[in-house]
């Protein structure tokens, strides 16, 4: 189903007043409004192609109606998301669970509905029907350099398929490790790693960039060949300049400062993409911002401050995307909270006085440090981030309008109660 643009403007209508006199109150709070404003409409995360369908665990799936068959199905799905928050033009996939058949007519339909491909994403985690060779011990990794050939075959494949969507990007995580002690000789790993992204790396065309994820554990559980930022850094750096590497909020170890992570590949000029979701214990995949939300300001107010210091462009100079898995929630209501999250902590983070953050930090004013840092966050910038949606003609309630419009109910009526998104 497609939005008409007449049924958001109604619904705006009907939630105008009470925006206005929210906002109004906001306004007269903050300085630098307008130029808030446009940093917030200019700000894009990608959504995932795999994030369209409910996800699930190893013990279970419990889908709910109506998921995306197919690509075109999938990039409606997210120019559904994209028409309500005006903030969710990208959409990232995953070969080979959405290989486009046809480029060019798939090209066209994501810019029917304003969207642009981002970092495209290879799969060497699992094996496919089709597939010669094993990943059971590893990839990139793998002792047997046929394994290895194969596996940098995918990617180079990957990269021609993100060519011909337009994307500029290779993420490459690697689920590659060791699950017991004595399985792998770790140099030996490593340097059969180093030297598979070589040759990956040498496929990019020249505008492109690689994104190395890390990942702390699972599925290995004893050894990841990439298992955090120092590896993911000393890869980066050992294949140059346009390899970077990519955070992702729930690949770390718990209690892992990540904003400081965050603030030293910013200042190394190696932060390339980011990877939003939540957790309590590990790798959650929950619902961005939905646990630990003055953690994502942290983060957003050290992204912002580091951007700053090189120069960056918000927007654009790094890779956003969200990934995250829904298992109990509608998943396109569940990644409009994800986005929310996101713009409200990246519109607190732009509020922090900076000036006055540095001469407290000079000053030893730990208590004054701390108060400005909260004075951003428990300002409650919600009105702002609905401004910014309406102002592109976004929905000043997108999660009100996707209910209002019983939207999941003609997705359901249109693609069937079982269907099951490709790829889960
Ligand atoms: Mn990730």
């Amino acid at each position: 189903m497609k939005l008409t643009q007449q049924h958001i403007e109604a619904h705006n209508e009907r939630h105008f007043a009470k925006h206005k006199k929210r906002l109004d109150f906001l306004s007269s709070e903050i300085t630098e409004e307008q130029a808030i404003l446009q940093k917030l409409m200019d700000f894009q995360v990608a959504i995932p192609s795999w994030a369209l369908g409910t996800g699930g665990t190893r013990f279970g799936r419990f889908p709910g109606g109506g998921e995306p068959r197919s690509l075109e199905e999938k990039i409606e799905d997210v120019g559904l998301l994209h028409a309500l928050n005006r903030s969710s033009g990208a959409i990232s996939l995953h070969i080979p669970w959405d290989i486009p058949t046809d480029g060019k007519a798939i090209q066209e339909l994501a810019a029917s509905h304003g969207l642009k491909f981002d970092a495209v994403n290879s799969n060497t985690f699992q094996d496919q029907n089709n597939q010669a060779l094993s990943y059971k011990f590893g990839s990139l990794q793998h002792v047997e350099k046929a394994v290895r050939r194969q596996a940098i075959e995918h990617n180079i494949e990957v990269i021609k398929h993100g060519v011909a969507l337009g994307s500029e990007s290779l993420t490459v995580w690697l689920s590659d490790g060791s699950c017991f002690p004595g399985q792998l000789n770790f140099r030996r790993a490593f340097q059969n790693t180093l030297e598979s992204l070589r040759e990956i790396y040498a496929a990019l065309p020249s505008h492109w960039k690689m994104f190395v994820e890390y990942k702390a554990f699972e599925p290995n559980f004893y050894s990841m060949t990439v298992g955090d930022w120092g590896q993911s850094l000393l890869y980066a750096n050992k294949l140059g300049e346009q390899a970077y590497t990519l955070v992702d909020l729930g690949h770390h170890l718990p209690n892992a400062n990540i904003e400081q992570i965050v603030a030293l590949l910013l200042m190394e000029g190696k932060l390339g993409g980011f990877h939003f979701n939540d957790s309590k214990y590990g790798d959650d995949d929950l619902t961005v911002g939905s646990i630990r939300p003055y953690q994502l300001f942290l983060i957003f107010n050290e992204l912002v401050e580091g951007m700053d210091a090189k120069g960056m462009n918000h927007a654009t100079d790094l890779g956003w995307m969200i990934d995250a898995s829904h298992n109990v929630k509608d998943p396109l209501e569940d990644l409009l909270q994800s986005v929310e999250a996101i713009m409200v902590a990246y519109a607190q983070a732009l509020l922090v006085d900076r000036k006055a953050l540095n001469t407290a930090q000079l000053e030893n004013d730990t208590v004054r440090c701390q108060e400005l840092l909260q004075e951003a966050f428990r300002t409650d910038v919600r009105a702002l981030v609905a401004e910014a949606r309406l102002r592109a003609d976004g929905a000043l309630e997108p999660i009100g309008f996707f209910r209002e419009m019983k939207v999941r109910g003609s997705l359901v009526a249109e693609r069937g109660v079982r269907t099951v998104a490709t790829g889960l």
